[in-house]
C-alpha cells in the first residue's frame, strides 16, 4: 500500500494534555503548579530536599491519575491503529494520557509520574501511590534510595537510543503542543529534517523553534490534530 509516509514520528509536549485540564509549564505566569520548573525539577533540588520534590510529585499524582485523554490523544491513537505506515510517539510528558487513549508505541523521554527508580539497584517501581525517602525498593530492599523516575534538568534523557533511530528513519515529523525551549527535545526537528523528514508544527502559537518547521498548524490541537489525522487516513484509503 503506497502511503505518502512510511514512518511518522510525533513529539508531544504539555500542550497536548492542556485540553485534558493539565497545567502546562510556561503558558500562564511562568509558574507550574505554583513553582518554577527549574526550582523543582533539577537534580540539585532533589539532592537538596528530596522530601519536598517527592511531595511535589506525590501531590500531582491524583490529578494525573484522574485525567482523561482528549481528542488530540485519541487522534494519535487512531493514527497508530489505522495507518498502514509506522507511527511512534516521543513524549516529554510524564502523564500517561497517550497510553490511556490507546497508543502503544510511546517513549517517555522525560520519564513518567507513575514510576520511581531506585538509585541503589536501578530498578523501576511502577506505582501511583506516594513515594518518599522512606519507601523501600521492592527489588533490592534498600530504603531511602527511591527517586521519581522523572528526568530533571541536568539529567540525561531516557530512551535516547531508540529516539535517535526513530529520528533518522522517520519521513514525517510532527511536533504537538511544545514551546520548543527544552533541549535536546527542542532540537529533534533539526535531526529529523537533516535525515529528510517533512516537519509539521501543531501548536497554539508559534513555538521558539518554529522557524525549523516546514509547515505550521496553529490552534488547539484537540481540534487541529483530528482533522490532520483524518486527512492522512483518507489519503491512504484513496491510494489503496
Ligand atoms: C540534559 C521534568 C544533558 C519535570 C522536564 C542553555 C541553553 C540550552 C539548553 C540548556 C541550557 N542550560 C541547560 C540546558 C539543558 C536543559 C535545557 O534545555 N534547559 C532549557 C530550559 C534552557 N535540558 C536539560 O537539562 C535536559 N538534560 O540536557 O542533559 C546530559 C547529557 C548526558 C548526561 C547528563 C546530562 C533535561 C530536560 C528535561 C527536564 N525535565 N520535565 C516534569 O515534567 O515534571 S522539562 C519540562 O519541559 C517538561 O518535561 C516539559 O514537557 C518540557 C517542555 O515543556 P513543554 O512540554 O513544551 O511545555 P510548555 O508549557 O513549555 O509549552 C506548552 C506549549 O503548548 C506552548 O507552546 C503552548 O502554546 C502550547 N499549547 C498550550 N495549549 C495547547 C497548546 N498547543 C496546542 N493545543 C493546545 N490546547
Amino acid at each position: 500500500m503506497n502511503t505518502k509516509y512510511k514512518r511518522i514520528l510525533v513529539l508531544t509536549g504539555a500542550g497536548v494534555s492542556a485540553e485534558s485540564g493539565l497545567a502546562t509549564f510556561r503558558d500562564a505566569d511562568g509558574l507550574w503548579n505554583n513553582h518554577k520548573v527549574e526550582d523543582v525539577a533539577t537534580i540539585e533540588a532533589f539532592e537538596r530536599n528530596p522530601e519536598f520534590v517527592h511531595q511535589f510529585y506525590n501531590e500531582m499524582k491524583p490529578e494525573l491519575l484522574k485525567a482523561r485523554p482528549n481528542p488530540a490523544h485519541l487522534a494519535l491513537a487512531k493514527l497508530e491503529q489505522e495507518y498502514s505506515g509506522e507511527v511512534n510517539i516521543i513524549t516529554q510528558n510524564v502523564d500517561t494520557l497517550h497510553e490511556k487513549a490507546g497508543s502503544r508505541k510511546v517513549y517517555h523521554i522525560h520519564g513518567q509520574i507513575n514510576q520511581a527508580v531506585c538509585l541503589n539497584c536501578g530498578q523501576i517501581l511502577e506505582t501511583w501511590d506516594d513515594v518518599d525517602t522512606q519507601t523501600v525498593c521492592p527489588h533490592c530492599g534498600v530504603s531511602g534510595m527511591m527517586k521519581p523516575n522523572i528526568v530533571f534538568f541536568g539529567e540525561a534523557l531516557l530512551c535516547m537510543d531508540k529516539v535517535q533511530k526513530l529520528l533518522a528513519e522517520c519521513d514525517l515529523f510532527v511536533s504537538v503542543g511544545t514551546s520548543g525551549v527544552v533541549y535536546p527535545a527542542a532540537g529533534f526537528v533539526q535531526t529529523a529534517k537533516y535525515y529528510g523528514a517533512e516537519t509539521y508544527e501543531f501548536n497554539l502559537e508559534a513555538a521558539s523553534n518554529n522557524y525549523l518547521f516546514d509547515k505550521h498548524v496553529y490552534g488547539k490541537c484537540g481540534e487541529t490534530l483530528p482533522v490532520f489525522v483524518n486527512e492522512l487516513l483518507a489519503e491512504t484509503k484513496e491510494s489503496e
